[in-house]
């Protein structure tokens, strides 16, 4: 909770004494109420790209009410990002020099849409999209989800990969070493939260992975309850990072779970950090996760495992890039 809330709140129970039973109730309810409909509408996002994906996400958000069009076109801006090397086509290819995506979105009802290890589509997350509203299942992968764009009109593009990538895959083919190297290019997926004026509430994440992974590999970004998770009732978790160690703890569904149980974001995602850090422990200092956490109220949170990983946010009165704060100093 930020200083100027718990403060708010600390000159709310103090005001509260001096006033009548029944009038003390209903002033608390009245600022309670308007505490939390000033976080509303909020849009949270991984990492600095999350500024400009936020600031597409809050137009949409603005123009239509719809917090779902908001979160896939919001994150649709860094899937066309030439300089994110870890979002859409242009980012890190696999081992064979190929460019395979992950992406999810989801709604605070339970609907959600995955795709995993596609290839050619620009704009995964709407593939995603296509998946939730247009078909009975939650997951496509590989060659079946490719179909399924082309079924869908989804332009093919073309495997070349960005100056960038190419230069960067020539330099790794040279050792042909796979190694997570925290916080640099290779991190940088982009996962989204956000929450309507109504408490409406999705989520969006979208990567092309880890740089130089296997063939066939897929993270935990199209993974329902790792890399993300909505529930209206609760909150929304999203995760970036090594997503090997994110599936293990069911990261983003942990977070929502410990929310439901009373937990504030803030320590729910500390909560998922420390148990990451317990599982993963033997590799841990090259290991970099983090987790970014909204509830119902619109109170927010993150953590991550070391420093340097941040999150811009979004509302009515303030934009900014946030610094989390991290499990190792
Ligand atoms: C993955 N979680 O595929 C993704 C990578 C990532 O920032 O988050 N990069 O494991």
């Amino acid at each position: 909770m930020s200083n100027r809330r718990s403060f708010l709140k600390k000159s709310l129970l103090g005001s509260s004494l001096i006033l009548p039973s029944g009038l003390a109730s209903a002033s608390a309810s009245f600022f309670k109420k308007s505490l939390s409909e000033k976080q509303k509408p909020l849009i949270l996002s991984t990492w600095e790209h999350g500024m400009p994906a936020n600031d597409r996400a809050w137009e949409v958000l603005m123009q239509s009410d719809n917090i779902v069009d908001a979160v896939e076109e919001g994150v649709k801006v860094t899937e066309l990002d030439m300089d994110n090397l870890s979002v859409g086509l242009q980012g890190l290819p696999d081992r064979e020099g190929i460019p395979t995506l992950d992406a999810s979105i989801m709604k605070g009802d339970g609907s959600c849409g995955t795709v995993a290890f596609v290839r050619q589509v620009r704009h995964p997350i709407s593939l995603a999209r296509k998946v939730m509203d247009e078909t009975p299942h939650v997951m496509l992968a590989g060659e079946g989800a490719r179909q399924f764009a082309i079924a869908q009109g989804f332009p093919m593009e073309e495997e070349t990969l960005s100056p960038r990538a190419e230069e960067m895959y020539q330099e790794w083919k040279i050792e042909s070493k796979y190694k997570p190297i925290i916080n640099i290019e290779n991190h940088d997926t982009i996962g989204m939260i956000g929450i309507g004026a109504d408490g409406k509430m999705a989520g969006s994440c979208t990567t092309s992975g880890l740089a130089f992974k296997m063939h066939g590999r897929v993270g935990d970004s199209p993974i329902i309850g790792a890399g993300l998770y909505v529930d209206d009732e609760v909150g929304a978790a999203t995760a970036t990072g090594l997503g090997e160690s994110i599936i293990r703890i069911c990261g983003s569904f942990l977070i929502v779970e410990l929310m439901r149980q009373g937990r504030t974001p803030q320590e729910a995602c500390e909560e998922a950090v420390k148990r990451l850090v317990a599982k993963n422990s033997k590799d841990i200092k090259d290991i970099q996760a983090g987790f970014l956490a909204v509830n119902k109220d619109g109170e927010y949170g993150a953590y991550a495992v070391h420093p340097g990983f941040n999150f811009a946010k979004h509302h009515q009165t303030d934009k900014s890039l946030v610094d989390s704060k991290s499990w190792f100093k």
